[in-house]
């Protein structure tokens, strides 16, 4: 009995400590034992050829050490013999033996891509990876480990992989002090830090093996709001040291600047780019960074825009302020990424202003210029058009930007799988060069001959354990990274590769949490802003819903009720011919299309239509009752994910499991206040009756539209 009780006390207290707990802070690079069947098709490989290299290739080969040592019962065994090894992993595999196909395989794969082959020399089977580079090798190997962790099998392989966009950039919004605009998991990793840097060496490198594991390989270290200070030296010195810590990973390192510098820190009369001094001020710091950051990889520049400082403040243009920072970054091969974010409160619809700035200036851009588009034309709803930019210019390379933090889409406590929006606004036609020019086509450089072609997404990464606040975030950082390597994946395919190396290769399991993941996103756009609804929320802090918000001296566009429009008549943003015209920046057919409401998809009607209360639907029913429809939909379909997960008890660790389940009991929660806030609100426009078949709304109005939103608990 008593023996009993000290074995349950050791099961219970000493056994957990010895194990890892999951606490999210590995990502997809658990590297657990692999269920024995797919154990058993590897289990040849385990004597590896692993040719010698710099320290990317080193990086590789820790790697897949690592990852054997991790999945597999046996670790590797590294052999300096191809004949004797298995698994044959270098650039110059090709030159040391006969491989059928390996050497046009390379032909194709790029200056990052690589191919993993299945081969037989001196009729022993074999397993080759091989690149142009140290970077493709480093790729490579973490595309066979990624086989491993999801199971696939390594039989009769021919893979031959290219990177679509050259460049794959993560944006963090991380200021100097150490706070994070539109942040949700924390501080930031890079600012402030109390610890020193080498107590932090190990956490920095499981980011750069998160991005190196998905080909992310740049990072802009700093908010696009940013701070002057960043370009004295002594930051300069801590961007030298992040980026050495990079470098192995294939990560450069790429600074957000303030237009302003010149004149802030450099003591300068102003910063107009058409002075002489300014440029040569420009151009001193640019070879400072280059000094101690050879690869540096260039500047992301947020001008004229939200009260940050620009080109325009005297009376120069967005043309004319870039190519003086190209001018500067061009003889070091650096990059400028210029934002197209800019609207202003007197001009017109804010949907149509990046357009109406830009799209006249194309052709005027440096060729080391990118102009970065977000992917909406208003900011990062849940559901938007694409934004009519892409495709405009066809001289300028564009890059498309996409928020993975979720500022307007729950934070990190809603579960929101981001995939499908990216694919939607990837896959969206935009039909400047005829049927077939998606926006993703635009800008990889298959449409337009481009220089560079590059994609960004706003990190969100903070200090929290497990980086990303909620542990189902972590797969937005996943599912953007493997898109940007190849926008042709599938969301879902994408999805099932993060639970298998995440959570569990269990089907029970997997199946019902793809089911979450891919149902996720449409349910927020359903209980937060469905049928083109949009910009709903707080007008500060961007969580919940006040569409009645009116603030006396905020910018108009700033408010919901600029969006909404919702009158005793109907609701809606009449973007159409008769009202802001925003269609006429589509190409044909989607300006007809979206310029009539009944040919316009129903998921963006209110996008772009002012539509009276009992308009018709498709369905058959009015707006009004659709509108309802899709609210309560949204919150069935939150309740829905929040009991699919309840089933799942068990299947997982305690520590992860528990989690999310509580941020499922805060979003289904949320769901609710959402649909009670908008429903009852608008109510008081069109005055007629939520369908008596849905169950009756549990909040009341007024009580709504006292609550103060705390901000705190929610960083
Ligand atoms: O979405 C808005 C955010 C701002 C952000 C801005 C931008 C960095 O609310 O916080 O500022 O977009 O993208 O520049």
């Amino acid at each position: 009995m008593r023996f009993k009780k000290i074995l349950l006390i050791l099961s219970m207290f000493i056994i957990p400590l010895i194990a890892f707990p999951e606490t999210g802070e590995r990502l997809w690079m658990r590297y657990s034992p692999l269920p024995d069947d797919v154990q058993s098709r590897y289990a040849g490989l385990f004597s590896v050829y692993f040719e010698p290299g710099s320290s990317t290739v080193n990086v590789a080969k820790d790697e897949l050490n690592k990852a054997f040592r991790g999945m597999m019962e046996e670790g590797l065994q590294f052999q300096d013999n191809i004949r004797k090894s298995s698994l044959l992993i270098g650039k110059g595999i090709s030159r040391k033996a006969e491989i059928e196909g390996l050497e046009e395989a390379l032909k194709k794969c790029g200056s990052e891509g690589y191919v993993i082959k299945s081969a037989e020399i001196d009729g022993r089977k074999k397993i080759i990876v091989s690149a142009n580079s140290d970077a493709g090798i480093l790729y490579g190997t973490f595309a066979f480990i990624r086989m491993m962790q999801t199971g696939r099998s390594p039989e009769d392989l021919n893979i031959i992989e290219k990177p679509e966009y050259d460049l794959r950039l993560l944006n963090h919004w991380d200021n100097l002090d150490g706070t994070v605009e539109r942040g949700y998991a924390g501080h930031s990793i890079w600012w402030n830090r109390k610890k020193d840097y080498d107590s932090l060496k190990e956490h920095y490198q499981t980011y750069a093996r998160a991005n190196a594991s998905v080909g992310i390989n740049g990072t802009v270290l700093n908010n696009v709001n940013a701070d002057p200070q960043v370009l004295t030296h002594d930051y300069i010195e801590k961007f030298a040291r992040f980026a050495d810590l990079l470098r192995p990973y294939n990560i450069k390192v790429y600074m957000s600047v303030n237009f302003s510098s010149p004149a802030i820190i450099g003591g300068l009369e102003d910063s107009d780019p058409l002075r002489e001094e300014v440029r040569q001020w420009w151009k001193q710091k640019v070879a400072e960074i280059y000094e101690l950051i050879p690869d540096f990889g260039g500047f992301l520049v947020k001008a004229n825009s939200e009260g940050q400082p620009g080109p325009q403040d005297y009376g120069r243009t967005h043309a004319e302020g870039a190519n003086m920072m190209a001018e500067a970054l061009e003889p070091y091969g650096g990059i400028v990424m210029w934002r197209a974010f800019v609207y202003s409160p007197s001009g017109d619809d804010r949907a149509k202003q990046a357009y109406n700035e830009f799209v006249p200036l194309d052709g005027e851009f440096h060729e080391n210029v990118i102009v970065q588009v977000k992917n909406g034309p208003v900011d990062f709803q849940p559901r938007e058009p694409f934004s009519p930019v892409f495709g405009a210019m066809e001289h300028t390379p564009l890059m498309i930007e996409f928020q993975i933090t979720q500022e307007y889409l729950g934070f990190s406590d809603h579960l929101a799988y981001l995939a499908p929006l990216q694919k939607e606004c990837l896959e969206s036609d935009t039909y400047v060069n005829g049927p077939g020019s998606t926006v993703a086509k635009t800008t990889d450089g298959s449409i337009f001959n481009q220089t560079h072609s590059a994609i960004a997404g706003v990190a969100n990464i903070g200090r929290d354990t497990n980086w990303t606040g909620h542990h189902f975030a972590q797969a937005n950082w996943y599912a953007y990274g493997r898109l940007a390597w190849d926008h042709t994946l599938a969301a879902d395919d994408i999805a099932v590769e993060w639970v298998k190396m995440t959570f569990s290769h269990e089907p029970d399991f997997v199946q019902p949490v793809l089911n979450i993941m891919m149902r996720s996103r449409e349910a927020v756009v359903n209980y937060m802003t469905p049928l083109g609804l949009h910009h709903l929320m707080g007008w500060s802090h961007h969580y919940g819903p006040e569409p009645w918000t009116d603030i006396e001296d905020a910018r108009p566009d700033w408010l919901p009720r600029y969006y909404h429009n919702a009158s005793e008549y109907g609701i809606g943003f009449d973007r159409s011919e008769s009202g802001s015209n925003a269609v006429e920046q589509y190409s044909e057919p989607l300006r007809s299309m979206f310029n009539n409401p009944g040919t316009c998809p129903e998921n963006l009607i209110l996008w772009f239509h002012h539509l009276p209360w009992d308009y018709r639907m498709s369905s058959g029913l009015t707006l009004w009752d659709e509108l309802c429809y899709h609210y309560y939909h949204g919150v069935d379909e939150a309740r829905l994910m929040q009991k699919q997960w309840d089933r799942l008890a068990g299947m997982i660790d305690r520590e992860r499991f528990d989690h999310v389940q509580h941020k499922l009991k805060i979003q289904t929660r949320e769901a609710v206040w959402w649909r009670d806030a908008c429903l009852l609100y608008f109510q008081t426009f069109s005055g007629m009756p939520i369908p008596h078949e849905l169950e009756r709304p549990e909040h009341d109005l007024e009580e709504l539209m006292e609550l103060e939103f705390d901000m705190t608990h929610h960083n």
